[in-house]
């Protein structure tokens, strides 16, 4: 091609006045922190962070919604052992909300990458992120609104935050293989990708790895007293504390919200429906043999209290309608007048149960209506949820 010469004698151009045009210029990232190095630090917290979460979360799903083959087999013991469970998916799941925000700081010049689609593949790559981020972001803040229950959305919190779990889950599986080479060049400090990073960048890394830790950490101190009850001191963020209430437990569900009133208790009578059904005023009730027990109430939005139970066991109350002792299943209804706990199935795990009680003192005292007077279900190992208020109907199955 033949070469170009600047013309030596230009003719001046006329002067134009200059508009400015806006410029969709992608900002310049230089470097420092978004790298892969940091992304890979912290996406691997956030991982186990959520397969955690993910793993508790599916505990508590299927121990409120167990498929009809399960459900007389789930287990009964360790009597802590949703406590411990759903205290981690919590705990777990606030974590997250700290490390996600700082992986996705990490990572977010790539919104700016240019050509945004390079091939198929980077296209589809490009969507899983954009999959995983919306589906991670959703879970987190659904997860953190339900705590403090506030729904400001159409749909059911529970099914929705189940189905989205799998999708997060799916994606940040399809992700991790995704990133598999990067993941592992950056794995350590010392690892063959981390060494071609800027030296000098190593002593900033450290310092957003440690103030990360110390959120997570400030986090986690300030909230996870709620469930372990060593800790209930520094418990000044959650919205419940494990001995604020009526007869020194937390109430989600007050009668006055459930529309039982004292009044609404002159008549009642427990009904039990079975091969020899009967009922019982709330006096034959008490003059039944009694039983202790002392049992955790861990609700699902993290926060769980032990407290000494005194009732009657809910096998007796069974075995005397004639229900089969091992494999009578019960249906227990409250007198709530609406709501999404006033029926609640149990199996027969935990009906023959000697820890399972039909409570009617909590700490040693009748229980407050608040509690769920003149009679509540509470049984080891399972959801709050499911530890009925109110109860005046049982149903062997
Ligand atoms: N009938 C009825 N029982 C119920 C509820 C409810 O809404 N209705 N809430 C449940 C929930 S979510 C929890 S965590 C426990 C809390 O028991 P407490 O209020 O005695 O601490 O009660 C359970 N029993
Ligand atoms: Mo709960």
């Amino acid at each position: 091609m033949p070469k170009l010469r600047t013309p030596r004698f230009s003719v001046p151009k006329p002067r134009l006045p200059r508009i400015p045009v806006p410029q969709l210029q992608p900002p310049e990232f230089n470097g420092r922190l978004h790298d892969a190095r940091t992304a890979t630090a912290i996406g691997r917290w956030l991982g186990i962070a959520f397969a955690v979460c993910f793993v508790t979360g599916l505990i508590s799903h299927y121990l409120q919604h167990p498929p009809d083959w399960l459900a007389d087999h789930l287990p009964a013991r360790p009597t802590w052992g949703y406590r411990l469970t759903q205290g981690l998916h919590i705990a777990t799941g606030l974590a997250a909300i700290v490390l996600l925000l700082v992986k996705l700081w990490a990572v977010y010049p790539r919104l700016f990458v240019r050509p945004p689609v390079r091939s198929v593949r980077h296209g589809l790559e490009r969507l899983s992120v954009a999959v995983l981020v919306a589906a991670a972001v959703f879970q987190v803040l659904t997860g953190l609104l339900n705590i403090v229950e506030w729904y400001p959305w159409p749909f059911f919190f529970v099914p929705v935050h189940f189905a989205v779990a799998w999708i997060a889950a799916g994606s940040i599986l399809l992700h991790i293989a995704v990133k598999a080479p990067d993941i592992r060049a950056h794995w350590s400090r010392s690892s063959a990708g981390t060494r071609e990073l800027p030296a000098e960048d190593a002593p900033d890394r450290r310092s957003l790895l440690l103030a990360t830790g110390a959120a997570v950490g400030a986090v986690t101190l300030t909230t996870v007293g709620q469930a372990f009850t060593p800790l209930k001191a520094f418990d000044l963020l959650a919205p419940r504390h494990p001995d604020r209430g009526p007869q020194g437990l937390p109430v989600n569900r007050t009668a006055v919200a459930a529309g039982v009133t004292e009044r609404g208790l002159r008549a009642w009578r427990l009904e039990v429906v079975g091969p020899r059904p009967y009922t019982l005023t709330l006096d034959a009730l008490r003059a039944l043999p009694r039983a202790g027990a002392r049992l955790p109430i861990a609700c699902v939005e993290g926060w769980s209290v032990e407290a000494d139970w005194g009732g009657v066991r809910l096998s007796d109350l069974v075995a005397r309608a004639g229900g089969r002792p091992g494999s009578a299943a019960v249906r227990v209804t409250s007198l709530e007048v609406s709501g999404s706990y006033r029926v609640m199935e149990m199996g027969a795990e935990y009906v023959e149960d000697p820890l399972t009680l039909l409570a009617l003192t909590l700490n040693g005292q009748p229980l407050s209506l608040d509690h769920g007077a003149p009679a509540r279900i509470i049984a080891p190992n399972r959801p709050g949820v499911l530890q009925t208020k109110w109860v005046y109907r049982l149903e062997v199955r």
